[in-house]
């Protein structure tokens, strides 16, 4: 394989390690826990794997224990550092004893019930340190989530004497790997269960996982891309930038790059939705900057929008659900109808309120919304056009204002969607550190026979060396929610919270950084050089964590 020079001095990287993991390690249990919701149904739907302590790791006197077989799987999207964990995993397994063995399953969690797996040797490993991507062993979306394909799971397991599973994922994975956990320690396999925390989106977080992986490095690609964007917009002086940015339900990627670049305009989902914003109404408050800078002489800007923004508007919302409704009833006779009338179609069968907003949607995004599903029927918010859709409205409004006199300038729209370009980046030296430790934790919670937890590092804005290593039930996380018309246990997702710090620091100078050219230009991300340059955690993590 063709190595680039970074390439090269990266593999040498070695990553940080908190120093409670260094040596020998003890596991120390704190108190009992409780799910953050719904104690009693989801004690009851996790009996085996309920209540239990978080776990912290000590130094400790050394232990020498039986070589181990380890089963590692990485599921949904890519997010950077996933090679990390894995090396991590393996370094901690093999500091155990020298004979244990990690196998990876193949294209994620449907690797486990296929059978399809490989073994990660030092030889693979050393291929992958600190490198982006997933693809040492592949990811895919399969949800684990039937008692056939955990058992169909436990055939090669006990195949391959595999001591414990290691599922890194987002926080469906990780419920389902909680679920497993249970269905494993009710059978009384032995076979033990480990999450880890990832997703770029940012929204598997709480009190004690502190970020999901993948987080910090995505969004420096995006803030740097977005910073150069500003420049050209700064330099040519004639164009308005709308640039959608990952996050399918939360948007702490779009609030972190605000916080990073100071955009002219940046939309927070969950903002809109708290507000009860009309599409109308958020068009009308970019409409309004456009607008207040052009007055200024300024016609350009950045508008930074979250994927999810559509799924946010309550009356968007109405509109998808039905349409989700009724494309799932109506599936075959939708099909038969010839596309140019497919929109008429629509606009026919909805109810009143939602037809008049179907009818109101450019054409594009119109079709979007009625195509492109997912295999559970449901939109596929990546999908859609949200940066078209919102600058065609903008235009519009602009050009009623220009005729009632309320906009004396020009308007011209550029579009960019950033989302697959940083979810396989080399991660930052912030997520290299994190990963590795997280893969290093999984180790020894196996190690010490724990199930049904996910590996978690903490003080993470400190030196990696204070991070805090060790284990949070899964339960703990949990809430009952419904899900395809059912009651589930499910991880609660982590959405922007509008008194938040990083909310509240984007609040206070939005209006400011509308107005003027404010902008900050990030640069691309440092690998090496001094630490203010290369160790920075996000802006969101420094404000959550200020004291
Ligand atoms: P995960 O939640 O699985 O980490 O994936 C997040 C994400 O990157 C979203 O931001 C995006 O909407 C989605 O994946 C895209 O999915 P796909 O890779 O299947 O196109």
């Amino acid at each position: 394989m063709t190595k680039s020079a970074l390439q090269i001095a990266r593999a040498a990287y070695q990553p940080k390690l908190p120093k409670a993991l260094k040596g020998s390690v003890k596991a120390v249990e704190g108190a009992a826990t409780q799910s953050v919701a719904d104690q009693e149904a989801i004690k009851q739907l996790f009996p085996n794997t309920y209540g239990m302590p978080l776990i912290t790791f000590e130094e400790g006197a050394a232990v020498q224990l039986p070589a181990m077989n380890v089963g590692v799987i990485l599921s949904g999207g890519q997010a950077p550092g996933g090679h990390n964990v894995i090396s991590g995993l393996f370094d901690g397994l093999k500091a155990l004893n020298k004979e244990s063995r990690l196998f990876g399953f193949i294209l994620g969690p449907g690797g486990l019930v296929d059978h399809n797996y490989m073994e990660l040797t030092a030889d693979i490993i050393d291929e992958y340190r600190n490198t982006g991507g997933f693809d040492i062993i592949g990811s895919g979306r399969t949800k684990l989530e039937s008692t056939a394909q955990f058992d169909k799971g436990l055939e090669i397991i006990d195949q391959l004497g595999i001591k414990a599973l290691v599922i890194i994922g987002g926080d469906d994975s990780n419920t389902n790997a909680c679920v497993l956990a249970e269905y494993y320690a009710a059978k009384k396999t032995g076979v033990q269960v480990i999450g880890c925390p990832k997703t770029i989106d940012g929204d598997l977080k709480n009190e004690m996982i502190e970020t999901s992986f993948g987080f910090d490095t995505a969004c420096k690609v995006y803030s740097e891309v977005i910073g150069n964007i500003q420049r050209d917009c700064n330099s040519a002086r004639k164009y308005w930038h709308f640039v959608k940015l990952m996050g399918r339900s939360a948007s702490h990627i779009a609030l972190e790059c605000a916080l990073q670049v100071q955009p002219n305009v940046c939309i927070v989902s969950e903002e809109v939705e708290e507000k009860n914003m009309s599409l109308d109404d958020v068009v009308t408050y970019i409409a309004q900057v456009v607008a207040n800078r052009a007055a200024e002489g300024n016609n350009f800007g950045t508008v930074l929008i979250p994927e999810g923004l559509v799924e946010f508007i309550p009356a968007m919302k109405r509109l998808i659900a039905e349409l989700n409704d009724f494309l799932a009833h109506n599936a075959e006779e939708f099909a038969q109808i010839k596309k140019s009338h497919q929109r008429d179609y629509i606009i026919r069968k909805l109810s009143a309120e939602n037809s008049a907003i179907y009818a109101s949607l450019p054409e594009g995004v119109a079709r979007q919304l009625t195509l492109d599903r997912d295999p559970h029927g449901n939109v596929q918010v990546s999908l859609i056009e949200t940066e078209k859709l919102l600058s065609e409205m903008v235009a519009a409004k602009l050009a009623v204002w220009k005729e009632e006199g309320k906009f004396d300038g020009k308007f011209a729209a550029q579009h960019h969607f950033f989302g697959y370009e940083g979810r396989c980046a080399a991660p930052s030296n912030y997520d290299a550190d994190y990963c590795y430790s997280l893969g290093y934790t999984a180790s020894m919670l196996i190690a010490n026979g724990k199930t049904g937890y996910m590996s978690s590092v903490r003080n993470t804005t400190a030196p990696a060396s204070e991070w805090i290593a060790g284990g949070v039930p899964i339960t703990m996380m949990m809430n009952m929610e419904r899900r395809h018309g059912e009651m589930k246990p499910v991880i609660q997702k982590a959405l922007v919270k509008l008194d938040g710090a990083p909310f509240k620091a984007f609040a206070a100078q939005r209006d400011r950084w509308a107005l003027t050219t404010d902008y900050v230009y990030p640069g691309p991300i440092q690998y090496f050089g001094p630490t203010e340059v290369c160790d920075q955690p996000t802006k969101t993590l420094q404000l959550e964590q200020a004291k």
